[in-house]
């Protein structure tokens, strides 16, 4: 039997899923998707599971397609029809994306290396990102003659603005961890040897969190983006209607009187 191309490994309450082509840094190929798109979707439904970690086995974190891949490699034989990219995204790539942003519970990239292509963005998507310091991000799309895909046109103006956005796109530069951070691109930088250590405790410390309301306020923050300020503030009416009838709301007010900590558990 061949080895899984995502590990799933659990925790206590977090569950991490490991992208396991290393010899290719991790790219995607068709079954990578496929056996990605399950584990999201078991972790999604599992009671138990209170936050996701996505990272690389090997040294990098995810270098995008596999441009070797028969259903997106240019024809090699003169005059035969190219393959539809856009197809492949549609199939793979926007249903990622779209998976990770829905994702009842908060999602954290561990991006253990270099993070190119649609694997850059695949970490941005998530909901925090923590990075060792000898990884970098890599907007590589346009050395091969394509535009950011997995999210990107849409994330890095608004991690970066526009004009950080556009250098990083246009000219595809590797950007270190570290100049990512200072950047906005993501949330911090960690030296390599403090990596798995700094991811499982942030995964902890969420998982213990009031879930619901993290995830709302994932939700609420991607809307307000695209909403007046009347009307975001009318969003977060409607949030706290319903997260102010939960258990953890009940619980988090019940633990501040009590001075005593929070049980969280709604999910
Ligand atoms: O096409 C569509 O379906 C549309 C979807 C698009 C989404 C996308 O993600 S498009 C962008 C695709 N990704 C890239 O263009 C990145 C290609 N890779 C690189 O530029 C470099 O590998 C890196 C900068 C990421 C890392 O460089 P380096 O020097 O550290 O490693 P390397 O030697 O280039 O790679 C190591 C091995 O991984 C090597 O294989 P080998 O020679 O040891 O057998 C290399 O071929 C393989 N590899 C790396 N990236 C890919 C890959 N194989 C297939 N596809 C890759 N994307």
């Amino acid at each position: 039997m061949s080895d899984p191309l995502v590990l799933v490994a659990q925790q206590g309450a977090v569950c991490t899923l490991t992208l396991n082509r290393p010899k290719s840094l991790n790219s995607f190929t068709g079954a990578m998707h496929d056996e990605l798109a399950a584990a999201l979707d078991a972790a999604a439904v599992d009671a138990n599971v209170r936050c996701v970690v996505i990272t690389g086995a090997g040294r990098g974190f995810c270098a995008g397609q596999d441009l070797a891949d028969p259903s997106v490699a240019p024809p090699t034989e003169p005059g035969a029809p190219p393959a539809d990219i856009g197809a492949a995204i549609e199939r793979y790539y926007k249903p990622l994306a779209l998976r990770v942003r829905a994702m009842p519970v908060p999602v954290i990239a561990a991006v253990n290396g270099v993070a190119a292509g649609a694997g850059a963005n695949l970490a941005l998507g998530c909901d925090f990102v923590v990075a060792a310091r000898s990884a970098s991000f890599i907007q590589a799309f346009a050395k091969i003659g394509l535009l950011p895909d997995c999210g990107g046109t849409w994330l890095l103006p608004r991690l970066v603005g526009r004009a950080n956005a556009m250098a990083l796109a246009m000219l595809g530069d590797k950007l270190p961890a570290e100049q990512a951070q200072r950047l906005g691109l993501i949330w911090k930088c960690v030296d390599d040897a403090a990596l798995a250590d700094e991811v499982s405790t942030l995964a902890a410390r969420l998982a213990a969190m009031p879930t619901k309301a993290l995830v709302a306020t994932r939700e609420a923050m991607d809307v307000a983006m695209s909403l007046g300020y009347a009307d975001a503030l009318g969003a977060e009416a409607r949030h706290q209607s319903r997260l102010g009838s939960s258990h953890d709301y009940l619980e988090g007010v019940a633990a501040f009187m009590g001075k005593r900590a929070p049980v969280f558990s709604d999910r």
